[in-house]
């Protein structure tokens, strides 16, 4: 069960954002190996889980502040390792499948090992390829670069899709004690580290529909594959969907078997809400229902349990509770055996599992960033989960998907200055609670408020905009404040 955390100085979670920041710089360089389980900083012959890539949440959550905290080019040793991984990983799809394309399971080692592992109840897992494919798609949505996708990213995805196009399964063929659906399913996987062997875990449909939507996406925009696109288009809508169960909660499995008491520390069902992003205010109900899954699951776990935390609810638009996980996951702990419960933060404000595995750290970070600004549905966000205890303070550097650098200050829990680079020049669409004026080297441009939290403008390559609110903006005879340099408070 949870302890109940002091509410913790904001100072100590800038410093703890920066940190996060400093450690993917330090640890993952392009030419040196992806940040692992403790980045560079095992300091045992035998560390724990072999100081390995485990892809059922750990590596990926490493490279979740990549792209959203302004470090776009610390992604460069996963790619690479995703290029490894896509070559061995093909042989695997061929011996083990008898299907084209890629696969790759739970771990990694140097030897990008992609075969099955270890046991049945998570080793036998096939989407730890098609997870590590969205940030490839990341990279691109965040930095528009086209060569990028069209050499790097591209050949993997569509790779990764084919194995997919060939091992899913109707329900009908496989499962015995289910009526028939159609529905399309991974037959033979589990909801990572909870329940066992199953078919179609309701997380790897998340995962295949996402690599699905982003496979489509490129070969649109690279002009190519048509034949394909339009196989994966029509098997993607065959693919078991998300259902809402007995305890008006997200189905972690085909079968209505969630237990409400069950506090695993993996929420793997609720990946389509974060990293994720078929989950959104445009699905209320499913949004409802991973919601109600989460608070059954509670707020403790692994240190990187309650990091992931931190970023749900921040996606679920709960500031106090993102607050509160951040909160929890900063509790001092000096535990250095493995638990499975109790995670915290040592005193050097490395992430304890426990024992000390830095995806917590880089979960946390991410987390803080996704309650100051998120993208994932096609509009900048700004603010969108402020906790009550951050009523003032400022941010600058975040991006946005679509090449945007972002700059926010805030005051009374409310925007009251932003600005906007745009690196790639195409519109921009931001949601703010406040009604906003856009101006461009201080003359105000054209806008459209479709809604009214929504403001959609044009933008140029290399300019900057510059928006304020009606109270602070250019009307009212005001001259915006600039943004303060500080992190966020
Ligand atoms: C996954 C997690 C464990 C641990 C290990 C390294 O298997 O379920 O909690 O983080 O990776």
């Amino acid at each position: 069960p949870a302890r109940p955390a002091r509410p913790t100085d904001p100072h100590l979670i800038a410093l703890y954002f920066q940190y996060g920041r400093y450690l993917l710089i330090a640890s993952s360089r392009p030419g040196s190996q992806p940040a692992n389980l403790q980045g560079i900083w095992n300091d045992r012959l035998d560390p724990p889980w072999d100081s390995k890539w485990t892809t059922n949440i750990n590596t990926e959550m490493n490279y979740w502040p990549a792209e959203t905290t302004n470090l776009s080019e610390c992604t460069a040793p996963l790619f690479d390792m995703l290029d490894d991984l896509a070559t061995t990983g093909r042989r695997v799809a061929q011996l083990h499948y008898n299907a084209r394309g890629w696969v790759f399971h739970h771990n990694t080692d140097l030897w990008r090992g992609a075969a099955p592992i270890n046991a049945s109840s998570h080793g036998i897992w096939p989407t730890g390829g098609a997870w590590l494919c969205q940030h490839l798609w990341w990279h691109y949505a965040f930095t528009g670069d086209t060569d990028f996708l069209r050499t790097r990213a591209y050949p993997i995805l569509k790779e990764a899709a084919l194995f997919f196009v060939d091992t899913l399964v109707e329900d009908k063929d496989i499962l015995v004690e289910d009526p028939a659906t159609g529905w399309l399913i991974s037959p033979l996987s589990n909801s990572p580290e909870n329940g066992g062997l199953v078919a179609g875990p309701t997380m790897d449909h998340q995962i295949i529909r996402d690599l699905f939507a982003h496979t489509i996406a490129a070969s649109d925009i690279l002009g190519v594959d048509a034949d394909l696109r339009a196989q994966l288009t029509a098997l993607r809508a065959r693919i078991a969907p998300n259902q809402i169960g007995q305890h008006g909660q997200l189905q972690e499995w085909l079968t209505d078997k969630d237990d409400p008491a069950n506090t695993h520390r993996h929420v793997s069902h609720l990946w389509g809400v974060h990293p994720g992003d078929e989950i959104t205010e445009a699905t209320p109900d499913l949004l409802a229902a991973a919601q109600q899954s989460l608070r059954f699951r509670g707020d403790g776990g692994t240190g990187w349990s309650m990091g992931w935390k931190i970023n749900l609810w921040a996606r679920f638009k709960d500031g106090d509770h993102a607050l509160t996980m951040l909160n929890n996951q900063l509790r001092l702990t000096g535990s250095r055996r493995t638990e499975y419960d109790g995670g915290g933060t040592y005193p050097n404000l490395f992430d304890a599992h426990p024992p000390f595995q830095i995806d917590g750290n880089f979960g946390a970070t991410a987390g803080i960033a996704e309650m100051l600004l998120q993208s994932h549905t096609g509009v900048i966000d700004l603010l969108p989960a402020l906790p009550t205890a951050w009523s003032q303070g400022s941010v600058r550097g975040l991006c946005a998907r679509g090449g945007f650098v972002v700059a926010i200050t805030w005051d009374n829990g409310a925007l009251t200055h932003a600005e906007i680079l745009s690196k790639l020049g195409g519109p921009c669409t931001i949601r703010a609670a406040v009604p906003v004026v856009v101006t461009c080297d201080d003359t105000e441009i054209p806008a459209r408020h479709p809604q009214p939290d929504i403001t959609t403008f044009e933008t140029h390559p290399g300019k900057t905009y510059t928006l304020g609110t009606r109270a602070s903006g250019p009307h009212a005879g005001g001259t915006p404040a600039p943004p303060k340099k500080e992190p966020p408070k």
